[in-house]
């Protein structure tokens, strides 16, 4: 079954993207957890972290955080964010493609459950 994830990337499916280029596409998570809650995703397809097997999946992933970062400062998060990524069933993963949630905009707690 195509990836739901590459769709959007493709501009297939519908979604909010916030912010895309050649390496990332950034977009409004369906069911947002806090104020803010961005996926951030390389456009490449990954399954998670624990695909970062070579340099070119490692700077996939690394241009994800780079996005993170410009979407806090132009979003002005200066309070603080969360990334968080899933990996795997215990973990919650439930889209099988590498994707980072930006979390902002209220006091998170800690430890995630
Ligand atoms: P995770 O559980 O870590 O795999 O997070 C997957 C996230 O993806 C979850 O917070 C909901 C979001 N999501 C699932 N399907 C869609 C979709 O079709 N569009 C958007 N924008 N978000 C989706």
């Amino acid at each position: 079954m195509p990836c739901l994830f590459c769709k959007i990337v493709a501009r297939e499916l519908p979604a909010e993207i916030v912010y895309q280029d050649e390496h990332v596409t950034a977009f409004k998570d369906l069911h947002p957890r806090a104020p803010t809650h961005i996926l951030i995703i390389p456009n490449a397809h990954l399954v998670s972290v624990d695909d970062l097997a070579d340099e070119v999946a490692v700077n996939a992933a690394a241009q994800c955080l780079r996005v993170a970062r410009e979407i806090a400062r132009a979003r002005g998060l200066t309070n603080g964010y969360r990334l968080v990524t899933n990996i795997g069933a215990d973990a919650g993963q439930s889209v099988f493609h590498l994707h980072f949630h930006l979390l902002a905009g209220r006091r998170l707690s800690w430890p995630p459950g």
